[in-house]
């Protein structure tokens, strides 16, 4: 099939999944044609059957706001035109939605027909969809999609409580390669460079938003470096980034912290975590707890959104209310305090994690590939 991908190319889960599953349709032979506004950062174009083709939008001194969509619509419509793109799966709603649909029906006029399948992550809907600028575009936009997937079910109950839904929403979860987490085996041994031999390594990985609760993992880890020797890696960068470096000063555990800013080191540094910290306001799924417990790593989370669905309680490591931080701290040194309890977590993280194989999940994107190209037929 010949596939085109709408997406984010920054760090951040949707544009991760929808790169990593680009790639593997490209490795069973599909042709994945890429379209966004920069190479997406874990693209590799060093396979033929991957194409990226970039959308830039003019500068011109009359616009307030670039026009993304207008430019990503017209890429669309070249696109589908100049390779024969036969299904456009989109990522995140806003605009991505809105700006296959408009392409659609500009390919329509010309007899051309390109289902469109919506893959809802999650503050497409939870956060930013749902602002009352938005949501009628976004329920418009879903409602148009030919198919609509969601990365869990606590994403699907939301979308249909916050916006006026008709169309069904088939839940795929979100996977890990566990192929690519094997590698690290071999690895020589860096763990020195974060933390001496006695202190655990505890890690956070987001886009330190605001939904992160980024003063959070701050005060959990000062919490568990009271009573054992520990470290802290927070690796990302966004806007809450200052604040969490701010309060470190503040509390006296700066030196116990690295901040690495965005990383392309994310599974290096997992591999010598013991600890996930993911206390998260909401989480539609948390790829990033998934990508720890690939690396078999426990994980301690709110209990918000679908990350019930992904990290379970008291097996792979221990779901607390959102804020609840005191119960996080009890949570984590339960799992830290002795090598055959951290063991034991981590052996189940990595168990639980294999249930989310890519192997598992990516046949129900290919069918609905195939299911989405008879309809238009
Ligand atoms: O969480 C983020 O900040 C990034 C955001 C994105 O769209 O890139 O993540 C959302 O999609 C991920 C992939 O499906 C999910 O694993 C995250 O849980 C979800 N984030 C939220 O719901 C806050």
């Amino acid at each position: 099939m010949k596939i085109g991908i709408v997406c984010y190319p920054t760090f951040g889960g949707s544009g991760v999944v929808a790169t990593e599953l680009g790639l593997e349709l490209a490795n069973r032979g599909h042709e994945v044609h890429f379209i966004t506004y920069s190479q997406p950062v874990r693209l590799a174009l060093l396979n033929s059957n991957i194409f990226y083709h970039e959308v830039n939008v003019p500068e011109y001194p009359l616009f307030h706001y670039q026009p993304y969509e207008l430019a990503l619509s017209s890429k669309l419509v070249d696109m589908v035109k100049l390779y024969g793109i036969e299904v456009l799966h989109v990522h995140y709603a806003i605009p991505h939605a809105y700006a296959g649909y408009m392409a659609k029906q500009m390919l329509l006029e010309q007899g051309i027909s390109l289902p469109m399948i919506t893959t809802l992550h999650g503050t497409d809907i939870t956060l930013v969809g749902n602002h009352p600028f938005y949501k009628t575009a976004v329920s418009f936009s879903i409602n148009h999609s030919d198919f609509v997937t969601s990365v869990s079910e606590n994403l699907k109950k939301s979308t249909y409580e916050l916006f006026d839904i008709q169309k069904e929403i088939q839940v795929i979860p979100n996977f890990i390669e566990q192929k690519h987490y094997e590698q690290f085996d071999d690895l020589e041994c860096k763990r020195s460079a974060m933390a001496v031999p006695e202190e655990r390594i505890i890690t956070h990985i987001s886009n330190f938003r605001k939904v992160k609760r980024i003063k959070d993992v701050i005060l959990i880890f000062n919490g568990i470096q009271k009573e054992i020797p520990a470290k802290l890696m927070m690796v990302g960068d966004g806007p809450e980034k200052e604040k969490a470096e701010q309060l470190a000063l503040e509390l006296g555990i700066y030196d116990k912290i690295i901040f690495f800013g965005n990383s392309n080191e994310v599974d290096r540094i997992l591999w010598y975590s013991d600890l996930f910290l993911l206390p998260s306001e909401t989480e539609s799924f948390g790829l990033a707890a998934l990508e720890a417990m690939a690396c078999s790593v426990p994980v301690i989370s709110s209990n918000s959104g679908g990350l019930p669905e992904v990290n379970e309680q008291g097996y792979s490591g221990f779901l607390s209310n959102v804020g609840d931080v005191e119960d996080m701290i009890k949570n984590a040194l339960t799992i830290l305090r002795d090598e055959h309890t951290l063991e034991t977590f981590k052996q189940h993280a990595k168990e639980v994690s294999k249930k989310f194989n890519i192997d598992q999940v990516l046949p129900h994107y290919e069918n609905l590939y195939l299911r989405a190209l008879k309809q238009a037929k």
